[in-house]
């Protein structure tokens, strides 16, 4: 037997149908196993495409899958089509082939193997069509980023056509999600969970990518698929509610009159600036500031003014104490708390006296008032620095925060009696004072 011969031999009586077709699919040669695939004799496929014999829904199906392999001019492996045999019953073959090209270039045809696979074919089938129409977005990758396989909600997703998805890439069109994917990849060479990734996408889209390692029968890692979620709505859900949440807190500290910082907040923080205090020997100083003859003023000018009036001294007592550790509160009615961390009794009558200038030169009406302008009358109270002794280890923060207070407010009374508009110093408080 001659060489052709040998080979023809061994193309008739392998088991997969060897073929040939030209520029329009049309089989040049077949080989004689197709007489056992699908009951016709070689010569009869002759002049026929693929399509002849597949269901006309399978012949559209498949008709569109080619249409873009061979647009690319590239080869093709693994492409299952179903196919009607003479005597009527369905074969499943899956098909594989490369380009041929004549002299100058041109594609002359394609040619390629056909294999009976209607045992695991028509559940491959099955499998294929829920992955294609799933309505959420699956994709599978190959370890250099490139798409394997896709399907149509993964083509919404990135803007493609369903037939260009196939020559796009993941790493060209997520560089920074796949920085994060080659990371998975090596984290499932090793076993590693792969978490999911939050992705922002188009147009202020959010998707969740849920990665699992692909691997081949080996073991060996081969790719990643990837099911993608919209998670647009929950994350807008969850900015709302850090808004919400931030907004809430501010309120929860502010004073709504006067833009203050409120008792509670003073409270909380006062502890806190006691405790700081102690701890690095630094002098703590609260000035209290009340608005005299407040009641009088409402009743000549009306609360409306009164309010008003509120808000001009709030915004006097922040320009005075400006330092970012001051913390400037509404005490309650018409009286405000000012704790000045790291400010010995100098430095708080210097800024209680600012507070107390400032106003006086705001020269805000006062018809019932001697002076005929608001004026304000403050206590000042100091923790001089040193460090906290053994004596002093029996007052609690609390009680010298309270007793902060208290003694700044005993001051603000006196200013009062010595005929307010003034600023009184009550003696400091040493650890161990009483
Ligand atoms: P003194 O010089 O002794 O401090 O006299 P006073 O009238 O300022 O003191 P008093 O405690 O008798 O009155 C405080 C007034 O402050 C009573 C209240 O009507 C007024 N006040 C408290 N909170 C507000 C507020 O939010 N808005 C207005 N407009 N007035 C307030
Ligand atoms: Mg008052
Ligand atoms: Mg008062």
């Amino acid at each position: 037997m001659d060489e052709a011969g040998r080979l023809r031999e061994l193309l008739d009586h392998n088991t997969d149908w060897v073929w040939e077709v030209d520029a329009n699919g049309r089989y040049t040669y077949a080989s004689e196993m197709v007489q056992c695939l699908l009951g016709y004799a070689p010569e009869a496929m002759i002049g026929k495409t693929p399509f002849d014999f597949m269901p006309p829904a399978e012949a559209q199906r498949v008709g569109d899958a080619f249409g873009a392999i061979v647009a690319a001019q590239r080869s093709f492996s693994g492409l299952i089509n179903r196919n009607v045999h003479i005597d009527g019953h369905i074969v499943v073959l899956e098909t594989s082939g490369i380009p041929l090209f004549d002299e100058a270039g041109q594609l002359r045809g394609y040619r390629g193997i056909d294999r009976d696979v209607s045992a695991l074919g028509e559940r491959v089938l099955q499998l294929e069509a829920v992955h294609l129409h799933a309505p959420v977005a699956l994709c599978t990758l190959d370890c250099q980023g490139q798409f394997v396989m896709t399907n149509l909600a993964m083509a919404r997703l990135l803007g493609v056509s369903a037939s260009d998805i196939d020559n796009a890439s993941l790493c060209a069109l997520m560089p920074e999600l796949w920085e994060r994917l080659q990371l998975d990849i090596a984290h499932a060479q090793v076993d590693a969970a792969l978490p999911d990734h939050e992705v922002a996408w188009r147009n202020g889209c959010w998707l969740q990518a849920t990665p699992h390692a692909l691997r081949s029968a080996s073991g060996g890692v081969v790719g990643l698929s990837i099911a993608w979620i919209d998670i647009t709505a929950r994350k807008q859900a969850e900015d709302h509610l850090t808004q919400a949440n931030r907004l809430l807190a501010a309120h929860a500290r502010q004073d709504y009159l006067t833009g203050l910082y409120n008792r509670r907040y003073l409270d909380e923080q006062l502890a806190i600036e006691v405790a700081r205090a102690r701890r690095d020997a630094q002098s703590l100083s609260v000035c209290m500031v009340d608005v005299d003859y407040f009641k009088l003023y409402n009743d000549s000018l009306g609360h409306h003014a009164g309010d008003c009036c509120l808000r001009s001294l709030a915004g006097v007592m922040k320009e005075c104490a400006r330092r970012p550790s001051d913390i400037v509160s509404r005490f309650g009615g018409e009286e405000f708390a000012i704790v000045l961390p790291g400010t010995g009794a100098q430095g708080a009558l210097a800024v209680a006296e600012a507070i107390r200038l400032k106003v006086q030169r705001l020269a805000l009406e006062h018809p019932a008032s001697a002076m005929g302008r608001v004026s304000v009358s403050i206590g000042v109270v100091t923790r001089e620095a040193q460090k906290s002794s053994a004596s002093s280890a029996s007052i609690p923060d609390e009680q010298l925060a309270c007793d902060l207070l208290r003694h700044a407010d005993k001051a603000m009374y006196a200013a009062k009696h010595a005929g307010r508009d003034r600023i009184v110093c009550a003696p400091p408080l040493v650890d161990g004072y009483d």
